[in-house]
């Protein structure tokens, strides 16, 4: 089997340029390695992801986006995750399940539990073996995107929540990441760019060498 490596953390906070530098790191270390994405990841996904994140559906209900974001999720387990897996390549994903329990759980409020069954159900009951979370300030990552944005990035649907909206998110992420020590490892994102992938790097490296070493 291979492993599932995950990247969660708020806007802004570097996943996205974390994930494509582990990956490469870890290729060039002789690994096979699939780098996808939440929501989107294959066709369907990524048809999923537009309805999600256009400016046009800003009426989405909270039950509608929870159920859009689980469809993307149950189409990328089946047909890009969990085959890659067993072809024992190392998945890295940049946002999986926790997102949902950190935005539409302890952002929006929905009931964790219930988030939880749908959760499974979408995935199979598939979970990531190791989740990094880039932690930082909801101030300082909003800024680090609307920069971004300004230079052409995407500025999503969700982009324009209220600023106690991502401090909720980024609170939710902190629970959920002491809930599960063993899974989750918690890395200071506002510090330069640099370090935090060193940091990456460094934790993912050791992270295999442990699980190599397990009978
Ligand atoms: N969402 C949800 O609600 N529920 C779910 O279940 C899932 C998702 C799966 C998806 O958008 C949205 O859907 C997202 C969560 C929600 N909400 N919003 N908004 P997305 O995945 O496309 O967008 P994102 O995750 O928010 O990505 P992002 O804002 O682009 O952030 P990022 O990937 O963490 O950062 P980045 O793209 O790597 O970097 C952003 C900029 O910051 C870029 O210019 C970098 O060069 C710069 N950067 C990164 N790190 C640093 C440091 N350390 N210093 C300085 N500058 C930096």
């Amino acid at each position: 089997m291979g492993v599932f490596i995950t990247l969660e953390g708020p806007e802004g906070a570097g996943k996205t340029t974390v994930a494509q530098h582990v990956a490469e790191r870890l290729r060039a270390a002789g690994y096979p390695v699939i780098l996808t994405r939440e929501p989107g990841g294959t066709p369907v996904g990524d048809q999923v992801r537009q309805v999600l994140l256009t400016h046009h559906n800003a009426d989405m209900t909270p039950e509608a986006e929870i159920l859009l974001f689980s469809a993307s999720r149950a189409q990328l387990v089946r047909q890009v995750i969990k085959p890659a897996l067993e072809r024992s390549t190392i998945v890295v994903c940049d946002r999986y399940a926790d997102s949902t329990l950190a935005y539409q759980g302890y952002g929006r409020g929905l009931n964790l539990n219930v988030l939880r069954h749908i959760t499974d159900f979408a995935t199979g009951g598939l979970r990531p073996d190791l989740t990094i979370l880039l932690d930082v300030e909801p101030e300082v990552g909003l800024a680090r995107r609307r920069r971004a944005s300004e230079s052409g990035a995407e500025w999503n649907r969700l982009d324009n929540e209220t600023l106690n909206f991502f401090q909720r998110v980024r609170a939710g992420y902190l629970a959920l990441a002491r809930e599960e020590p063993s899974r989750w490892r918690i890395v200071d994102a506002s510090r330069p760019l640099e370090d935090v992938l060193e940091e990456v790097w460094r934790i993912v490296k050791v992270w295999l060498q442990d699980r190599l070493r397990q009978p």
